[in-house]
């Protein structure tokens, strides 16, 4: 990789405040795509510059880098023997108008462990992997943990027939980078080759700040599900259009989006529902709109609870279209099953949590990971850090320096222990 000159983050000896140095310094250009927020979709220039900095960053630490066919960026700690491997991973992919730690944290802990344990001389008998999965939050394209799912080898090649929303294919976006689709599934690892995964990230919720933790212990990851809806009426001229005979697909819209809502709440508590980008068309101010098109975003701790709201949701789209004289097609683009992390590695988390001095707190994580995708690969933990005010994909994402150290710390007893 090329010499980068590093940032005022190589003044900062390393540990937990390197780390939060480090994502700090990777919110703008050239490690986003826009100038006055964070923005880094996969296989984007700002993408492909943040993977150049975190390879100095990993080669620096001690490890061997590379990219895999998928566009992920993989660090290797070797280690004495050729056991499975843990792998240490999260995403360095981000939301439109994100945070600073929301993925890159977990790779710059793994990276930290690493300097931790080279910096001794330490060699374990296996060697570690530090994982930054490129597409995480399918910012860019339809479906996300492309890339994740690559690695843990369950991706349906049919999955990489997609296309951004500026109409550019995964194929094309591949092939800027030098990659291909036709190679991407290369990038799984053999089946039994990981011993663990293990993940550090943001709560990215209120749990641990209300109860004045620093650290948690995650139990399951929500599952989720992902559907396009595509409403499509009749546009018109707003000032000739009488209001009886209109087929508006913006308020046919609007109607299935509070029925989407009252589903949601009339659920169990972590039954959740979310309207989170919509498009009108034609989009002009004397025009009934004739088409709209919206995401819907629906997750439950439980999959019957979530394929139930999802099917009362369908139900009512359709009930909606019947009233209102419009069609709606929905489409789902992503299904992925609440995901319980492997109890022996919650227990050994736990333990090294309170080896830092903090009671353990368990919980479920409403948020996906790519640790929900790693499961089928290996047995899974997650190590989550409170996030000031539990906010998250936004740019006012915060934690405290203290609460990244004392991870760090839990993270190499998770590691020692693994080891012994
Ligand atoms: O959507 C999620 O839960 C994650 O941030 N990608
Ligand atoms: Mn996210
Ligand atoms: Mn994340």
């Amino acid at each position: 990789m090329s010499q980068a000159t590093f940032t005022s983050a190589q003044t900062i000896s390393a540990g937990g405040a390197r780390a939060v140095e480090r994502c700090r310094s990777l919110t703008r250009p050239p490690f986003s795509e826009e100038q006055d927020a964070l923005t880094r979709p996969y296989l984007t220039p700002a993408h492909q510059t943040t993977c150049a900095r975190l390879a100095d960053w990993m080669e620096e630490a001690g490890m061997e880098v590379r990219t895999d066919p998928a566009g992920n960026l993989i660090g290797r700690y070797k280690g004495t023997s050729d056991a499975p491997l843990l792998l240490i991973g999260s995403h360095i992919d981000s939301v439109r108008d994100g945070g600073a730690f929301d993925g890159p944290l977990g790779i710059m802990l793994g990276i930290e462990c690493i300097a931790a344990l080279a910096a001794k001389g330490r060699r374990l008998p296996f060697a570690i992997d530090v994982a930054a999965f490129g597409d995480e939050e399918g910012s860019r394209f339809p479906a996300s943990m492309l890339t994740s799912r690559a690695v843990a080898g369950t991706l349906d090649p049919a999955a990489l027939a997609i296309t951004d929303g500026d109409g550019v294919t995964l194929d094309a976006a591949l092939a800027s980078v030098g990659l291909a689709t036709t190679a991407f599934a290369a990038a799984a690892y053999a089946p039994g080759s990981v011993a663990a995964y293990l993940e550090a990230h943001i709560e990215q919720g209120p749990l641990l700040e209300a109860e004045g933790l620093a650290l948690g212990v995650v139990t399951a990851i929500a599952g989720q599900r992902r559907i396009t809806v595509n409403v499509t009426g009749v546009p018109g001229h707003a000032g000739t259009n009488a209001m009886h005979l209109r087929r508006d697909a913006l308020t046919a819209a609007a109607e299935a989006i509070l029925a989407i809502e009252s589903v949601a709440r009339a659920g169990k508590s972590d039954l959740v529902a979310t309207v989170g980008r919509m498009t009108v068309m034609p989009g002009a101010t004397n025009v009934v709109p004739g088409r709209v098109d919206f995401t819907v975003d629906v997750r439950s701790g439980s999959d019957a609870e979530r394929d139930a709201a999802t099917g009362e949701i369908l139900a009512a789209l359709h009930a909606i279209a019947t009233s209102r004289g419009v069609t709606v097609v929905a489409e789902e683009t992503q299904m992925l099953a609440a995901s319980p992390c492997d109890p022996a590695l919650i227990d050994r988390l736990a333990a090294a949590v309170a080896a830092t001095g903090q009671e353990p707190r368990c919980l479920v994580s409403g948020a996906g990971h790519d640790a929900m995708v790693m499961a089928a690969l290996a047995p899974t933990a997650m190590l989550f850090i409170r996030c000031t005010g539990g906010i998250s994909h936004n740019p006012a994402e915060d934690v405290i320096e203290a609460d990244v150290e004392q991870a760090l710390a839990a993270m190499l007893t998770f590691i020692e222990g693994l080891a012994a």
